[in-house]
């Protein structure tokens, strides 16, 4: 399909035309950055649109209308999209962005501000990912499952490379004031996850709120939910949706045997010593 956005190459990473300038890229790495400001940094289809969920409800104390009335990007933007406009909102600014550490605000490695680091196994990762493209306008349609995965892990596709993404976050941890945090434990645990995520912000629920948090937060309730299913978004074909099956463990319905073999190794060789463990299925 014909379209108007490409990826493009910026400072090592691959970002879309339309959609990312370098000229806000640029004036982004110097903007203020206040010590109230909280960025969930994910790579895509980590937990992006979750952790828009979950922030504005622990921000409004569970309060459901928070997450009704207004599209997640209105309340929690992408700090990289000029038109979210996270510069212009008003404190305390929860946002969430895809950028690699190297591409960061520099205010944030001063420890002000506070960061979640959301991370999911790269297998689900990639498989998100491919039906995303499959049927959001705005990325290629990849030709096979094949060739993408082959993209994926050259990091030939947007935001560039997975392991560069969590291994350099990782890596400079203690420039920031940060939590990490992966999908599955967010899925295995709602409730215990908004917790911890209460106590790295300083926010206290009390039990009815931390209750209506983790209702509004879960999988089955913000599908049907319009502000939070980006039902917006131009797309390819009417079926699908933004948030598709929202679990653990379905690279195991696209990966083959070889497939699956050769990603392992590979993430042997590129995570040797990482000390981040991956959940690949919900056993
Ligand atoms: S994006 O486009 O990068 O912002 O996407 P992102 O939000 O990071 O990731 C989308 C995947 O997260 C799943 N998701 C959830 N899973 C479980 N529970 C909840 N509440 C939830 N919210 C979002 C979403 O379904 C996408 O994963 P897949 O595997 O494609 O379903």
């Amino acid at each position: 399909m014909s379209h108007n956005y490409d990826l493009y190459e910026y400072k090592s990473c691959n970002f879309i035309s339309n959609i990312h300038t370098t000229e806000y890229l640029d004036e982004l790495t110097n903007t203020e950055i206040r010590d109230t400001d909280v960025i969930a940094i994910t790579y895509p289809k980590s937990g992006t649109v979750w952790m828009q969920q979950i922030l504005t409800l622990i921000f409004s104390n569970g309060d459901p209308a928070a997450v009704q009335n207004k599209l997640a990007v209105e309340r929690v933007p992408w700090i990289e999209i000029p038109t979210m406009c996270f510069l212009t909102q008003t404190s305390p600014r929860l946002a969430v962005s895809h950028l690699p550490y190297h591409l960061i605000p520099v205010g944030l490695k001063k420890k002000t501000g506070k960061v979640i680091y959301v991370y999911r196994n790269p297998k689900d990762v990639v498989v998100s990912l491919y039906h995303f493209q499959n049927y959001i306008t705005l990325l290629d349609t990849p030709s096979s499952f094949d060739e993408f995965l082959q993209s994926f892990l050259e990091g030939k596709v947007v935001y560039s490379s997975w392991f560069d993404h969590i291994q350099n976050w990782y890596t400079h941890r203690n420039e920031f004031n940060i939590l990490f945090l992966s999908y599955e434990e967010l899925k295995l645990d709602l409730r215990k996850s908004v917790q911890k995520i209460c106590k790295f912000l300083g926010k206290e629920l009390d039990d009815e709120n931390l209750d209506t948090v983790v209702k509004h937060c879960t999988f089955a309730i913000m599908k049907v939910n319009p502000m939070a299913n980006y039902e917006n978004v131009e797309s390819k074909h009417e079926s699908g949706s933004f948030l598709r099956k929202g679990i653990i463990g379905d690279w195991k319905n696209h990966f083959t045997v070889a497939q699956s073999e050769m990603f392992d190794q590979i993430v042997e060789e590129r995570l040797k010593e990482f000390p981040l463990k991956f959940i690949w299925d919900s056993n």
